[in-house]
């Protein structure tokens, strides 16, 4: 950087020049799976009405975790950002409550990838409910 002292004379001379340097973070973003919690009230159809709307899965798709998670108690329903995850965790939420049954979802963070968590029914590679896909 040049300062007032430099010793140049004509254009620049006596300016103070500044350099800007932008340093980009690459950090990736924390993301947060979205955990689908059996109970035993909440009609099957109806738990996969709604993995069909709020996850946008196919039919055949909600079945196989509605079911997964019939038999194992929890699972994956998805892996999101924060405020996504969030989002439809709100929007389980509502609509087992307009339609008065206990169905839950719940957030937990995702593992970065430097560490075992452990999770049973976890879905760090993209599946979950039922193994890879066929
Ligand atoms: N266990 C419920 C029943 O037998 C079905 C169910 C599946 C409920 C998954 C919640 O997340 C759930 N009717």
């Amino acid at each position: 950087m040049a300062r007032f002292d430099d010793d140049r004379h004509g254009e620049g001379a006596g300016k103070v020049l500044t350099r800007t340097q932008t340093r980009t973070a690459l950090k990736r973003p924390r993301l947060y799976k979205v955990l689908l919690h059996n109970d035993d009230y909440t009609p099957r159809e109806f738990v996969v009405l709604v993995l069909q709307h709020v996850f946008a899965m196919s039919e055949a798709e909600a079945s196989r975790l509605m079911l997964y998670v019939h038999n194992h108690g929890v699972g994956v329903a998805g892996i999101y950002p924060f405020s996504v995850a969030e989002t439809k965790v709100a929007e389980v939420g509502a609509a087992a409550e307009k339609a008065k049954f206990p169905l839950m979802a719940t957030l937990e963070p995702e593992s970065d990838g430097d560490e075992e968590d452990g999770e049973q029914g976890g879905n760090d590679g993209g599946w979950t409910h039922g193994g890879p896909p066929s």
